[in-house]
């Protein structure tokens, strides 16, 4: 059977269906790039000297491992000279990066977790990026902060990669969502999966249960209802799965359904929940929904929330459309 590249796949949807324009699909294949080299970095290991911890500190108080920071500079590094974005940002860093140089500047804005998952690089488990694309607001020649402070339905693309027994590119510029496998050999992104779709129901969660005295009763209600399996309301079982890499959780949930919750508990209360919004929660939430499937806080969708902070945090439910409804219907 022919392959079909990401090229092939992106020019397709600038020509053919015009669901892109030719500067956003330059970008993509930027991130793309960046995302090889951060695999290539990832699959090395031991090996590459990269493992361990950097010695230094992200603003949100979090140890940064050696590849979260290599991560982070690999995929500034080639936005930076790839001539599509006005300013990037990321969980790395305290502040967006304007690019300064005007002959490399473009017209969006990229926001991104370099590697998502940091607690599990040293114990060779799943990791991930994730991005999302804005426009960058007309008529402002700077972009700072502020300019990232868009809601998720403003997004107009988004994707993460998951470095795992294979790593793979699932991305979405408002039309479905695709997954894309990395031939090594290669050196190349092929599509592997057009239009994946979330089954509606599933018998399948995602949560940190050791949190669960800190959640709210509405969440302590719904995991208890699910863990009653056959004998409870649900009238059937269901199985559990935590990666600890919201990157391999969701991918799985996107593959096969499920339900993937990092809800409001009284330990993370203060800051409005675990979870970031700009480069965590919306871009998995526009998969997510564009996949058939949805994203709230449990009280709202996470997509139509109005930013207020760069990493500002949020709860996070997603998944299996009817599921999502049903815990989001105990919060009301
Ligand atoms: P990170 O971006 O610093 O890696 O943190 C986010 C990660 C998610 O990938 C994952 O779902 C969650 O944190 C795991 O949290 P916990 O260790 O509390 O289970
Ligand atoms: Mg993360």
């Amino acid at each position: 059977m022919k392959q079909i590249s990401l090229t092939q796949f992106l020019i397709e949807e600038q020509r053919a269906k015009g669901n892109i324009k030719p500067d956003l699909r330059l970008l993509i294949e930027v991130v793309a790039r960046a995302c090889k080299a951060i695999s290539i970095a990832v699959g090395k290991g031991a090996l590459g000297g990269v493992l361990g911890d950097a010695g230094t500190g992200n603003i949100q108080g979090e140890a940064q491992k050696k590849l979260d920071v290599l991560s982070n500079e690999i995929l500034l590094e080639a936005n930076e000279w790839g001539g599509h974005v006005a300013a990037l940002a990321s969980e790395e860093m305290d502040h967006s990066y304007p690019i300064q140089n005007e002959q490399c500047k473009g017209g969006y804005l990229l926001v991104f977790d370099p590697l998502d998952g940091s607690s599990n690089i040293d114990v060779n488990i799943s990791v991930g990026t994730i991005f999302s694309v804005l426009k960058s607001p007309e008529g402002v020649a700077q972009p700072g902060d502020d300019a990232f402070l868009q809601p998720g339905t403003q997004q107009v693309a988004a994707g993460y990669t998951v470095y795992g027994p294979s790593t793979m590119l699932v991305l979405t510029v408002g039309s479905g969502v695709h997954a894309f496998t990395l031939d090594r050999e290669l050196g190349s992104f092929v599509l592997t999966q057009r239009n994946m779709q979330i089954p509606e129901d599933t018998k399948e969660y995602s949560i940190n249960a050791s949190n669960a005295r800190f959640w709210e009763p509405p969440v302590q209600r719904y995991i208890t209802e699910l863990q009653a399996g056959k004998e409870g309301p649900r009238e059937r079982d269901f199985n559990m799965r935590w990666v600890a890499s919201m990157v391999a959780d969701v991918h799985r949930i996107i593959t096969r359904g499920g339900i993937f919750m990092y809800p409001l508990d009284s330990k993370t209360k203060a800051q409005g929940g675990k979870l970031r919004l700009l480069y965590e929660a919306n871009p998995m939430s526009m998969i997510v929904e564009q996949a058939g499937g949805a994203a709230t806080t449990g009280r709202e969708r996470i997509l139509d929330l109005q930013p207020q902070k760069l990493h500002q945090r949020v709860p996070v439910i997603m998944g299996s459309k009817n599921e999502v409804e049903r815990v989001t219907g105990y919060h009301k």
